[in-house]
């Protein structure tokens, strides 16, 4: 209990330290985890089932499709190491498809969503041994030493999350999960691909807002959570496209000259001027191959659907 105390007020010095650093930068940046709170991811799963967010279709098409592909290249009794525990039903198609898994170690900074997910595996696989970790996978850190050594380690990250990563950090992320699963590990990583780009913008646009209010919902965590005052009619949500960086980007739009407080501070906004949410990058197949040899790995697999909207790439 004191332990999850500790956790938040953490969280809650580090959303502080972010919001004043972000704020108060010439170009107005915030990291895009703090669009997860509990509306946030609320609004995530909602923003999953839009008919114009076609990553989540597409990836849980692919992974039922080849689902015995994907577990003959996991290899029998595999312990699956997933990075990040909200992938639900993506979890379940490999879980369910892979011959006498060993164990299974969901990985998630947090901790009551952590043990909500492995308490729905559990049910579903109740012969299955489930280890979650508390861990920022973004961070170094190492799994516990008595993990059996013997059977595959598979690392799992499914949902296109890697594209949030600036380059640099996805290849010291993909170095991190060799170092996890040694040498003769293998991972499955969601990627999405490069495409038509209005497609790409209204998936990141839709037309039921829902997007714009999961963007928004930031302010109002600001508000709720370090006592800000922004005016949420005084922001629009943007989806722009930044060719050089091949992202999608997320952005709050000031639809006036104004000025904001929050953490005790006030903070100033010309007229269209933004604040950076979020990056999704968007990978061509060539691309996530440099990458991937760049952080130690070799491309073996890659599945994808029949409009190559999106990758299930499998490394060695
Ligand atoms: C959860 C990071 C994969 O980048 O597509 C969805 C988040 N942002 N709509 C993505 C998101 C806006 C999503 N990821």
């Amino acid at each position: 209990m004191l332990e999850k105390v500790n956790l938040h007020s953490r969280q809650h010095e580090q959303f502080r330290a972010d919001v004043i650093e972000g704020l108060s930068a010439s170009r107005k940046m915030l990291p895009c985890r703090w669009l997860y709170d509990d509306r946030g991811s609320e609004l995530f799963e909602q923003i999953t089932k839009l008919p114009e967010y076609y990553p989540t279709r597409t990836e849980t098409g692919i992974l039922k499709a080849r689902a015995e592909e994907i577990a003959a290249f996991c290899g029998e009794r595999a312990v699956v190491i997933e990075y990040g525990a909200g992938a639900g039903v993506k979890t379940e198609i490999l879980l369910g498809a892979l011959t006498n898994p060993a164990l299974y170690m969901p990985l998630d900074i947090a901790g009551d969503f952590l043990a909500a997910s492995a308490a729905r595996i559990e049910g579903r696989f109740p012969y299955l041994e489930i280890r979650p970790l508390v861990a920022d996978f973004t961070d170094d850190f190492e799994l516990p030493a008595d993990l059996p050594k013997l059977p595959p380690r598979v690392g799992f990250f499914p949902g296109s999350t890697i594209g949030n990563l600036a380059p640099l950090d996805a290849a010291d992320f993909l170095r991190r999960v060799r170092g996890h699963v040694g040498k003769d590990g293998r991972a499955v990583i969601g990627v999405d691909l490069k495409k038509d780009l209005s497609v790409l913008l209204r998936a990141y646009d839709d037309g039921a807002g829902v997007t714009a209010e999961f963007n928004k919902n930031l302010l109002r965590r600001i508000n709720r959570e370090l006592d800000g005052n922004f005016d949420l009619e005084g922001f629009a949500h943007e989806a722009r496209w930044n060719a050089r960086n091949s992202a999608v980007e997320m952005h709050l739009v000031s639809l006036r000259r104004q000025s904001a407080t929050a953490c005790g501070r006030r903070f100033s906004f010309a007229l269209g001027e933004t604040i950076h949410t979020e990056n999704s990058r968007k990978y061509s197949l060539e691309a996530f191959r440099r990458l991937a040899e760049r952080a130690g790995w070799r491309v073996e697999q890659v599945w994808t659907d029949p409009d190559r909207l999106f990758a299930v790439i499998g490394l060695c």
